[in-house]
Parts: C-alpha cells; sequence; structure tokens
C-alpha cells in the first residue's frame, strides 16, 4: 500500500489547495480543498456572508450516502464551515439514523440481510413496499446492515466495505461536523409508528448543537418552531414539486411559494430545487432566473438550492461544467443564494472560494500551463470552425489549433481528419468522404457536425448548435489568429497520410502570411512524425512538437535523447501521466521528468469538461483533474475542447511550482 501526500502552496489567498494522494489505497487520489471564501466581499445573500455550503449525505457523490467515511471527506475537501446533512430516520427503538430515505433497501444492503422483513406501510398516503427503520432496532441494524451507493450511476466499489449506519449522536461527536443540518422528510410517518419525531429533534439539540433543521411539512416545523431559538437553530421549509401536495394544509408548493409570509411564520428560510430559481426548457437549455430568490429575501429569508451533483448532465448553458452552475447561483448580477446543497461539495467549495467574483488578478502570459484549444472550442461547437475558433479565444485559449488536411484541388485547410464524415455531413452524391475526393469550395459549403464522444453516456454537446458555423481554409486560420489580441501562438498538427506534401503546403502559406519571420505568435508544429518534423526543424520562430505514447519513456535513454534531434516539446496522453483501470488510477509514471530532464516541455491531451472522460479519482471535477496534472505531475500545457475550464483554473487559481 503507497500512500503519499503532497502540499502544494498557492499565491491565491483565497484558495488554499491541498493534495491527498491515496495511491492504491483504495480511495481518491487527488483532492482539492477550496478553503477561505472572502470574508471581506460583501455577497448578495440575506446575511452579506458567503454562501453556506451543505454536503448531502457528506460526498455523497463518490462514498455511499451518510457513511462516516464520506461525512469525513466533505469535511476534509470542503469550506471550513462546511454544514453535513442527514436525513433522519427513527428506529423501533427510538435512535435518530442518518439514511437517505425511509426505505433503507435504496442505500444499504439490508434486502439481503433480512430478506423477509420487507412491509407495506403508507407513507403520505401511498401504500409503499421497503424495508423501514421503524421494524428494526438500532443494534439489528448497525451490526448488521452495511450503506451502499444508492446511485447506480456511481461507483459501486466502495460498496463491499462494510461502512455502518451511523446515528445523530455519532455524526456530532465524531465527525465534529463544523456545522450540522437535520432534514425530517417524513415526520407524519413516524407519528403513525408512535414515534416522535419533535422529541427526538428536542431532545438531539440539547445534547449537540443542531445549526438547521428542514422539512416539507408545515405542522412539523409549526409544532417544533417554539422549542428554538432562530439564534441556534434555523428552521427551513422545504419545497418539493410544485405539484406535490403539502400534507398538513393541503395546498401544492406551489402555491405556498406565493405565501412566502405565511412561511416565515414558522420558519428562517426555504429550501428549493435548483430549477425553481434557474429554469430549464424542454431541451435543457436554461430560461431566465426566477424572482424567487429576491421574493424570498425581500420576505426575510434565507434561500437554499438543492439537487447539486457533478455526475449527471446539467443544462447545456454550463457546458458541462459544474461550477459554471454554481457561479449561475451565487455570482450573478442580481442575486446570491444563501447555500447549497451538494452531492460533490468540494466542487461547490471551489465555486465559492476560488471562482466567485473578479479577483482582477492575471496570470503571467509566461505561467503555467500553457492552454491549447483541441479543434477550437469543441465542447462547445463543431470543431474546426469559425464558431469553435472564436470562443477558443473569447474563452482564454493562448494556443488555438489546425490539424491540416489537404482539399482534391490543394487548399489546406483545418478539419479533425481526413475522413469528411466524422466532422461533417456529407450529402451521397457528393462525390466522396475524403478530403482529397472534394474541392475545397465543395467542403466549404458542407455543414459541420459538433463532435459528441460521450454518446454512450448520453452526454451531448450543445445541440442547438450542433451544424453550426463554417469550416476554415489555414490562411483563414492565420489570418484569424493574427487578429487576436490574446492568442500566444498556432499550431498546426500534421498527421495527414501525406505528410511531407501537407509539410510543403503548409510551409508556403505559412510563408505567405509573414509567419516565418518573426511574428509576435509562436508557430508550433505537431506531428507523430519526426520527417514532417524535420521540415521545420531550425526555424528560429517555430517550435516542433512530437505526438508520442508513453512507451517511449519505458525505452532506453537515448531514445529520449534522440526526439531532441527533430523536437522541442512533446504530446502525450492522459492516460500515459496517471494510468487508470475501471476509471480509478493506479498509478503513477515517470514520463514527465524523464522529458523534463531533456529540456522538453510536455503538453497533455485530452481534457474534457463531461465527467465520464476523468478518472473518479478527480471527484467528477474537471478543474481537479486539471489541478493535479498541473500540480502533481508537472505537465507544461494542457490541450482542450473546453479551453474556458482550464484558462478559468489558470487565471484565478494561481499557483506557484518548479519544474
Ligand atoms: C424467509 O421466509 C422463507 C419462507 O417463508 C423461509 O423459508 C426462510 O427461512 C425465511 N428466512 C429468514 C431469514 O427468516
Ligand atoms: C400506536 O399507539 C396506539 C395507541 O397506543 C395504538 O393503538 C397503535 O396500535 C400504535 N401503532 C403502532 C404502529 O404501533
Ligand atoms: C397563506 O397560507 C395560510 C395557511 O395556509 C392561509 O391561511 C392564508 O390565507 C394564505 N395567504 C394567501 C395570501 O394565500
Ligand atoms: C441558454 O442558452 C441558450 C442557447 O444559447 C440561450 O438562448 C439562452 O439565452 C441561454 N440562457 C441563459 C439564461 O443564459
Ligand atoms: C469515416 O468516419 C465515419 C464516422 O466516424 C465512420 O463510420 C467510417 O467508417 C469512416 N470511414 C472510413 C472509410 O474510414
Ligand atoms: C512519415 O512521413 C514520411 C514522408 O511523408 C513517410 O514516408 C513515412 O512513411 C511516414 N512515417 C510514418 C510512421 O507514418
Ligand atoms: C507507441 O508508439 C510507438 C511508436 O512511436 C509504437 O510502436 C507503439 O505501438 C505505441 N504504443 C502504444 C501503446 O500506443
Ligand atoms: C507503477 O509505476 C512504476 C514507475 O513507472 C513502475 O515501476 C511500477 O511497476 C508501476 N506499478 C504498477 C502496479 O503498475
Ligand atoms: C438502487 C436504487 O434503487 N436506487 C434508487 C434510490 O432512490 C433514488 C431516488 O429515489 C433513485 O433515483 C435510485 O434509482
Amino acid at each position: 500500500m503507497v500512500c503519499q501526500q503532497a502540499l502544494p502552496t498557492t499565491s491565491n489567498p483565497r484558495c488554499r489547495a491541498f493534495f491527498l494522494l491515496l495511491l492504491q489505497c483504495s480511495a481518491v487520489l487527488a483532492l482539492v480543498s477550496a478553503q477561505e471564501p472572502s470574508q471581506t466581499d460583501r455577497w448578495p445573500t440575506l446575511t452579506g456572508k458567503p454562501p453556506l455550503v451543505i454536503a448531502r449525505g457528506g460526498f455523497s457523490g463518490l462514498f455511499p450516502d451518510s457513511s462516516q467515511i464520506a461525512f469525513g471527506l466533505a469535511r476534509q475537501v470542503s469550506l471550513p464551515n462546511v454544514h453535513l446533512w442527514c436525513d433522519v430516520q427513527l428506529t423501533k427503538d427510538g435512535f435518530g439514523i442518518c439514511a437517505q430515505g425511509v426505505k433503507l433497501e435504496n442505500d444499504t444492503n439490508i434486502a439481503t440481510i433480512y430478506k423477509n422483513s420487507s412491509r407495506v406501510y403508507q407513507v403520505n398516503k401511498v401504500p409503499t413496499r421497503g424495508w423501514f427503520s421503524v421494524d428494526f432496532t438500532y443494534e439489528e441494524l448497525a451490526n448488521n446492515v452495511a450503506l451502499t451507493q444508492g446511485v447506480y450511476s456511481r461507483s459501486e466499489r466502495f460498496d463491499n466495505h462494510g461502512f455502518a449506519i451511523i446515528t445523530v449522536d455519532h455524526l456530532a461527536t465524531q465527525v465534529q461536523p463544523p456545522g450540522l443540518w437535520l432534514n425530517i422528510q417524513y415526520d407524519a410517518f413516524f407519528t403513525q409508528h408512535n414515534l416522535s419525531m419533535t422529541r427526538f429533534v428536542l431532545s438531539v439539540s440539547k445534547r449537540v448543537k443542531v445549526h438547521y433543521i428542514s422539512s416539507p411539512e408545515v405542522a412539523f416545523l409549526t409544532r417544533i418552531a417554539t422549542g428554538f431559538k432562530p439564534t441556534t437553530t434555523k428552521l427551513v421549509f422545504r419545497f418539493l414539486g410544485r405539484n406535490e401536495i403539502e400534507p398538513s394544509t393541503s395546498q401544492t408548493y406551489g402555491s405556498l411559494l406565493k405565501n412566502l409570509t405565511f412561511v416565515k411564520t414558522f420558519a428562517s428560510g426555504i429550501l428549493v430545487p435548483k430549477d425553481y430559481i434557474w429554469p430549464v426548457d424542454a431541451t435543457l437549455y436554461l430560461q431566465p432566473h426566477t424572482s424567487v430568490v429576491a421574493d424570498a429575501h425581500k420576505a426575510g429569508l434565507e434561500v437554499f438550492a438543492s439537487d447539486f451533483v457533478n455526475d449527471i448532465p446539467i443544462s447545456y448553458n454550463y457546458s458541462h461544467d459544474p461550477i459554471s452552475e454554481y457561479l449561475s447561483f451565487v455570482d450573478n448580477a442580481d442575486f446570491s443564494v444563501d447555500g447549497v446543497l451538494s452531492d460533490f461539495p468540494m466542487t461547490a467549495s471551489e465555486a465559492i472560494a476560488c471562482f466567485a467574483h473578479d479577483l482582477g488578478r492575471k496570470a503571467s502570459s509566461q505561467a503555467k500551463p500553457l492552454i491549447i484549444s483541441k479543434y477550437g472550442a469543441s465542447g462547445d461547437y463543431p470543431g474546426c470552425t469559425d464558431l469553435a475558433y472564436n470562443k477558443a479565444i473569447a474563452d482564454g485559449a493562448e494556443i488555438i489549433d489546425c490539424p491540416v488536411q489537404l482539399a482534391k484541388d490543394g487548399t489546406p485547410f483545418c478539419l479533425s481528419s481526413e475522413n469528411l464524415t466524422e466532422s461533417a455531413i456529407v450529402p451521397k452524391d457528393v462525390g466522396g468522404i475524403f478530403s482529397f475526393d472534394l474541392a475545397w469550395n465543395q467542403i466549404q459549403n458542407l455543414k459541420p457536425a459538433i463532435a459528441n464522444p460521450s454518446t454512450e453516456y448520453k452526454m451531448f454537446r450543445n445541440p442547438k448548435f450542433q451544424n453550426a458555423g463554417k469550416f476554415v481554409t489555414l490562411s483563414d486560420f492565420l489570418a484569424l489568429s493574427k487578429n487576436s489580441k490574446s492568442l500566444t501562438g498556432v499550431l498546426i498538427n500534421i498527421e495527414n497520410a501525406q505528410g511531407v506534401r501537407v509539410a510543403d503546403a503548409v510551409n508556403e502559406v505559412l510563408i505567405k502570411a509573414g509567419f516565418d519571420k518573426q511574428t509576435s505568435l509562436k508557430v508550433m508544429i505537431q506531428s507523430s512524425n519526426s520527417s514532417v518534423l524535420m521540415k521545420f526543424k531550425g526555424k528560429s520562430n517555430y517550435e516542433c512538437v512530437y505526438k508520442t505514447n508513453g512507451s517511449i519513456a519505458d525505452g532506453p535513454d537515448s531514445t529520449i535523447k534522440n526526439i531532441k534531434t527533430f523536437a522541442d516539446s512533446v504530446v502525450v496522453t492522459k492516460d500515459f501521466i496517471f494510468p487508470d483501470f475501471e476509471a480509478f488510477i493506479t498509478n503513477t509514471t515517470d514520463i514527465v521528468p524523464k522529458f523534463h530532464a531533456e529540456k522538453l516541455p510536455v503538453y497533455v491531451e485530452t481534457f474534457s469538461n463531461e465527467f465520464v472522460t476523468q478518472s473518479y479519482d478527480f471527484l467528477a471535477d474537471a478543474t481537479v483533474e486539471i489541478n493535479t496534472f498541473v500540480q502533481l505531475a508537472k505537465v507544461d500545457g494542457i490541450i482542450t475542447d473546453f479551453p474556458y475550464t482550464a484558462a478559468r483554473y489558470k487565471s484565478k487559481w494561481i499557483y506557484s511550482y518548479s519544474t
């Protein structure tokens, strides 16, 4: 068992970032903790303080919900005042336990342990079959039943670890959360079984500090309201679906939302599903925000938003980036919610501590990592189109890339491969599917098609723009690059089978555009064919980039030394730096130090926002993945189809390290 720790420093005072490297420790490779939200900034929350991060069942995005390890991880990697959320259920003998649902079989192995003990009970007037805590003593549950991952799309890897069900008291005394939030989802159900939630919350709050109690039942909150001082324990009314009926008033939650002065009589805050605030339409695009936050703040109510997860597709407006989603709730022109309820509290913490509010900082152009686009911003628009390139520039890419193909008439243009059907709609009657079958004026008129590398997980890219934009010639690409004020260079990728012929064509266009003379833009020529690179080697303004794979580092040292004869830097894929097995990282390699020993910078591809492209170790957070490659593996450049994520990381999360 190999466990290491590394603690890089950061010069961004808001984000004390640290890593916990647990190789083969059955858990997480790299954790980044965002520590200090600005206390001096004024936040448009009700109190003016930074929004809270509330960890639902702990870090339930990775570990089984409500397990001690999930709560512990949430504490370790979130804001210092993270609140830990426990869904309270009562056992036959009156213990309050943390378990996500009223039906225990959803998040535990109880169905295999007490095979014959399922029962049918009324839950909110609906007959429901399941395994209920009211039929078991605490001892029976704690000694025999293990918590499991209840969300089928998450890893089952931690299900056989025997993580026990814990009580509220255990959570409070053993994990010692900075804030404790108890959610009472089913008071009426326990009353039917002669168990009193009221008595439980009153007694537990005498033993431990309870910061928040939430419930979707008006009668419960009204009943306990007199027992709690709002300065110690705040009561929060939880809204369910707009059309669901609140059991004690028989009104819908939608109509109660119009009666916030009534809510204020028994609660000091509301908890609403996130789409109450930012609704999405049927095609998963965001609509304008509602006035819920402003209305509630006007009524003197705090507003908490729920249902934040990193691993379920979010609105396309966020480009598969959960940090953008959090920022739209805590850092927009009109309001900030008072807290977010998340299964991935680290990402929520990063958003608040590191990325909210403009720090007014700019990284120097020397700072690493170099941000290189992959076919432009091809996560948002069809690759290698004018739209993708302009978006990449606007998003902060420093280098944009053109993979060069030749049309039948010899025109060099940018496209990911010479097989046109991979990135365009090619009509049958047009005369072929390869770039060399068609003249440029035919190719120019093809409709581009967005890349969808994660369709097997039902994840798609910006469907509204899936056929938008125009393809560009290499000379258009160079002109567009020259016009930009922010780019530091261009990368021209020559992987075409006719490598040397393409190289000659590229050379000619570069000369015509004046790039062979010293210009303000660096020219990077990338190929996996050394003969192609040799054609450009030695030109002062050009950097030759060798596309290679990690196996080269296992060969004799002379192989790497030999690369120096035709290249100035290398490109490798992510898996050669952090090999993984079943999406968990198994090892680190020494490729980067080997290249660095020969003074060859290492650029790595391909970084994407979609969580399915990342190892579980990165906790479904593209920023954590980038940070790990930069700080731990010390890579020199990030090649990404979502340059915004990398550029935001670089400009707002400034760190220091030496190679
Ligand atoms: C469950 O019920 C079946 C049939 O009634 C019985 O054979 C079995 O022994 C029971 N198992 C347990 C664990 O009680
Ligand atoms: C609850 O208590 C009442 C009154 O003592 C009794 O009639 C009823 O059967 C009990 N219900 C349950 C589920 O134990
Ligand atoms: C608000 O709700 C309370 C309790 O249900 C009800 O008595 C009152 O009439 C409502 N007010 C409005 C304006 O709907
Ligand atoms: C979301 O994206 C769509 C399509 O680009 C745009 O029309 C809409 O205005 C965006 N919504 C918000 C709230 O920005
Ligand atoms: C071209 O690309 C398409 C889409 O990826 C693929 O289905 C097809 O087999 C490719 N054709 C050739 C000849 O490689
Ligand atoms: C590299 O390019 C040269 C010239 O185009 C070609 O002869 C050679 O086969 C290529 N090598 C590889 C490995 O593709
Ligand atoms: C790595 O590249 C070498 C040539 O550079 C090739 O022979 C080898 O098959 C490649 N290995 C993998 C795993 O791609
Ligand atoms: C881990 O990487 C090191 C260095 O590359 C290598 O020597 C070792 O065999 C690898 N271990 C495993 C389990 O793959
Ligand atoms: C394994 C299982 O049944 N998981 C379910 C637990 O409950 C959630 C929410 O009700 C469902 O979405 C899961 O499918």
